[in-house]
């Protein structure tokens, strides 16, 4: 039986967008029917800024980050063009996106990630979907020159965000942004690592105004952590370190698109603990509803630290971006939180009422 897609039924990137998208002609979609993602409002940090605060919920794509938008578009030109084996760098999403898709395809997987800073259910996708996984002792800028090199001399296709497709995929959240919300927003804040997601925000939404679909850019400003903050500083960091391992990366690939997408939008980058870091997340865990991973609490952290510097965003809109799932990575979450479950009780109604203060 043909399964006949109803007119509900989101399409995936690349059919959604097809003629935005520079890709070659005729490209057959590999699909598990990514981005359409959700954009939910915070009533927590619309109350406490006085704006009305948009968070684009990126962990619920279907691998659980942002890294299916651009993938889908990497993977189905890779494919096309004849590929047999594709190959990433990865600080953990992209290499769970890269294996699903490529398996999709009917390629070969092979992915390069830091020994021991991955987390635990990033590497379990990889794994899962049958990825050849090699863990290098260097960190993410020394697992993606490997992988260049990989790419340069042996038959391997490369999809890191330095192959432009990556791109051409993840501005399609722009496009979703101003689609839901009739205009883009005052302000756009984000997670930043290797810098490819601002990069192909800033793309997308600059592509809708000269399309006539927005009248105007948003303000892009991007967070990094203290530990990895190569764009706050303007200098590489040779040893990047940060529990939002997601982020973690010393020397950005997209660096000039991402300092352009800052500068030409009036915004900027900031550096964050994590401390402030993780208390965001659970902030938002708690308030929101949303379980984001480490890094991708960024945003909410930087949001928060504007406010604290005394900075006012009253009668501005504000879209957040949430770049991967909370499940990816529940040690980090965990962390110090000491005895997760304070009471065992006997099975019984009295006991758990009891127990729970009921009575
Ligand atoms: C959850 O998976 O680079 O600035 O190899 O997983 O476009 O790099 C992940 C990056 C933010 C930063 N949030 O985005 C990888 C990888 C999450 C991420 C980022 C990543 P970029």
């Amino acid at each position: 039986m043909t399964a006949k897609p109803g007119p509900h039924q989101w399409r995936g990137v690349i059919e959604e967008y097809r003629d935005r998208l520079d890709i070659p002609e005729g490209t057959p979609a590999i699909t598990l029917r990514e981005g359409g993602t959700p954009l939910v409002s915070s009533e927590w940090l619309s109350g406490l800024t006085g704006a009305q605060v948009w968070l684009k919920v990126e962990g619920d794509n279907p691998t659980g980050s942002f890294k299916d938008r651009g993938m889908t578009a990497a993977i189905s030109v890779a494919a096309f063009q004849g590929a047999k084996a594709v190959v990433c760098a990865s600080t953990g999403n992209t290499s769970a996106s890269m294996a699903a898709y490529a398996v999709k395809a009917g390629l070969k997987p092979l992915v390069l990630v830091p020994e021991g800073k991955i987390a635990a259910g990033k590497m379990a996708q990889a794994i899962v979907h049958g990825a050849q996984v090699i863990m290098v002792r260097g960190n993410f800028d020394d697992c993606l020159r490997i992988a260049r090199g990989l790419s340069e001399n042996y038959p391997v296709a490369l999809v890191n965000s330095v192959n432009p497709v990556r791109l051409q995929g993840q501005k399609t959240a722009s496009f979703e942004i101003v689609d839901f919300l009739g205009e883009a927003p005052d302000f756009h804040f984000l997670p930043v690592g290797n810098a490819g997601n601002i990069s192909a925000y800033w793309m997308g939404y600059n592509e809708y105004v000269a399309s006539g679909n927005a009248t105007r850019l948003p303000v892009m400003r991007g967070f990094q952590a203290e530990g990895a903050a190569p764009l706050v500083t303007g200098e590489p960091f040779p040893n990047p370190e940060t529990k939002a391992t997601a982020i973690r990366v010393g020397n950005p690939a997209s660096w000039k698109l991402a300092e352009a997408a800052a500068g030409e939008s009036g915004g900027s980058f900031t550096a964050l603990t994590d401390n402030e870091i993780l208390a965001a997340q659970h902030k938002l865990a708690s308030s929101d509803g949303v379980f984001v991973e480490p890094a991708s609490a960024a945003g909410v952290a930087g949001l928060l630290k504007a406010l604290e510097d005394g900075e006012s965003f009253t009668g501005t809109s504000i879209v957040i971006t949430v770049t991967g799932h909370g499940l990816k990575d529940t040690a980090t979450a965990l962390e110090g939180l000491g005895d997760l479950v304070d009471n065992i009780v006997d099975p019984d109604v009295e006991s758990a009422a009891a127990a729970a203060g009921l009575v």
